[in-house]
């Protein structure tokens, strides 16, 4: 365990994991039981078009999400565009910036106008007088994100949408099994949209669902995400956005490892709890115990008032002893390209969530002493902080000194 400064490998210490150690590793699952399903589908000679494993994901995640449909897809940002087509949305869509930009892009893609709206900075997500204040004749709908798996106020942009008649579906991409007031997330506002990516808590490769208790609006979905068709042929036109057999037989596999998968995520989360309990500066994003949480992100709240160093420093730390933090999510949409010449907004509370938040790794490729690890390297962050980041800016005063004397000539 480093103690001091100059162990530090940002000065010259040995990093301290001999391979990278990444936030969004791919959890374990059961490789037999993948690869007996990947030989059936091979036998079967059946690889894509809603096969036997798809329909068995479908009902699967249907089932975990309390709702009637599930449509299984390519990806979540597919599957949030789709929902879109299927509802005919026109105009702008409120949404959170402290997102990750699919969210944004996936509505800009269709010609669409995201329009960010600030956050509770207590939850990371939406605020719904701050969704209220913005609401006007060209809203085509509210978008929620149910960061880091942590469900946003969904009940109450229920009865707000409600109100005010305007169509209202969650970007549920990070809470798979998780539940707001006891309601499983999947069963809210028109749709809700999970992402299977390799990096989620279900992993299908890459892959996606559209969840919902709307039959019709189940219907619909199925038909656009396969070029329109239904049952009487083309009608609607319509897209490529089918999941695999093999991202099926993957998602299976991985829902069969879920209740060991977040097992695991929460005993991590609790040892990184109690590892950074009262280090000045240094919170755990927290979630309710009195929910399910699927507790795939843990992440930590750095005030670089109290420590003496930023979010951006901790990482860069982090980074050269081979310890893959992720900024989830900073920027934030708003402050990013194309977002920020063309919908220039100022968003107090997310910018300064955003400047704060760091992800470190959890997952089941993660293990107690890796976890003691990083946080005795977070501490040791918080309790130099000064003295580090002093020296990081003299250092790298001296880099740039050095390059310029050395540097190329004709640079
Ligand atoms: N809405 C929200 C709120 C989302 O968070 C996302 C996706 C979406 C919508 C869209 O869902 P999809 O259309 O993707 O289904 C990653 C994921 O690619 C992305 O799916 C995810 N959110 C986002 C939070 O994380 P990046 O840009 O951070 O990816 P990358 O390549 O830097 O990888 C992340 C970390 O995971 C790295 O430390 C490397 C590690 N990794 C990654 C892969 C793919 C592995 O160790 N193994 C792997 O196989 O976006």
């Amino acid at each position: 365990m480093k103690r001091a400064v100059n162990d530090l490998a940002m000065f010259g210490g040995s990093p301290a994991f001999l391979r990278p150690l990444l936030v969004g590793r791919p959890n374990k699952i059961d490789r037999s039981r993948f690869l007996d399903r990947m030989n059936w589908a091979l036998d079967n000679q059946w690889l894509s078009n809603g096969g036997p494993l798809v329909r068995e994901f479908e009902e699967r995640v249907a089932d975990s999400a309390g709702v009637r449909n599930c449509v299984a897809t390519c990806n979540a940002t597919a599957a949030l565009q789709l929902y879109a087509r299927a509802a005919g949305l026109t105009g702008e869509i409120i949404m959170p910036s402290l997102t990750f930009i699919a969210t944004a892009h996936a509505m800009r893609w269709l010609g669409l106008k995201p329009v960010f709206c600030d956050i509770d900075r207590e939850t990371g997500c939406l605020d719904v007088s701050n969704v209220e204040a913005v609401l006007s004749e060209h809203t085509g709908a509210i978008l929620g994100v149910h960061l880091w798996g942590r469900v946003c106020p969904a009940e109450d942009l229920e009865k707000l949408a409600a109100d005010r008649g305007v169509p209202l579906f969650f970007d549920a991409a990070h809470a798979f099994g998780c539940t707001s007031f006891g309601r499983t997330v999947g069963g809210f506002g028109a749709v809700e949209v999970f992402s299977f990516h390799a990096t989620k808590v279900v992993s299908a490769f890459e892959g996606g669902a559209v969840v919902t208790d709307d039959d019709e609006l189940a219907k619909q979905v199925r038909a656009l995400h396969n070029f329109g068709f239904g049952g009487h042929g083309n009608f609607a036109g319509g897209t490529n956005a089918k999941l695999s057999e093999a991202g099926a037989a993957m998602g299976l596999t991985s829902l069969d490892a879920f209740g060991e998968t977040v097992a695991h995520n929460q005993e991590n989360y609790e040892l990184y709890r109690s590892e950074l309990d009262g280090v000045p500066g240094v919170d755990l994003v927290e979630f309710d115990s009195h929910e399910h949480n699927n507790y795939q992100y843990a992440i930590i709240d750095i005030d670089d008032d109290v420590t003496g160093i930023d979010r951006n420093l901790v990482q860069e730390l982090l980074l050269a002893e081979q310890v893959v933090a992720k900024p989830y999510f900073s920027p934030s949409c708003h402050e990013q390209t194309p977002y920020r010449a063309e919908n220039p907004v100022s968003l107090p509370e997310t910018e300064y969530l955003s400047r704060r938040v760091l992800a470190v790794p959890t997952g089941t490729q993660t293990n107690r002493e890796d976890i003691r690890r990083v946080c005795g390297l977070i501490r040791l962050a918080a309790a130099e902080g000064r003295t580090i980041s002093d020296r990081w800016r003299r250092q790298k005063c001296l880099d740039s000194e050095m390059s310029a004397k050395h540097g190329q000539p004709g640079h």
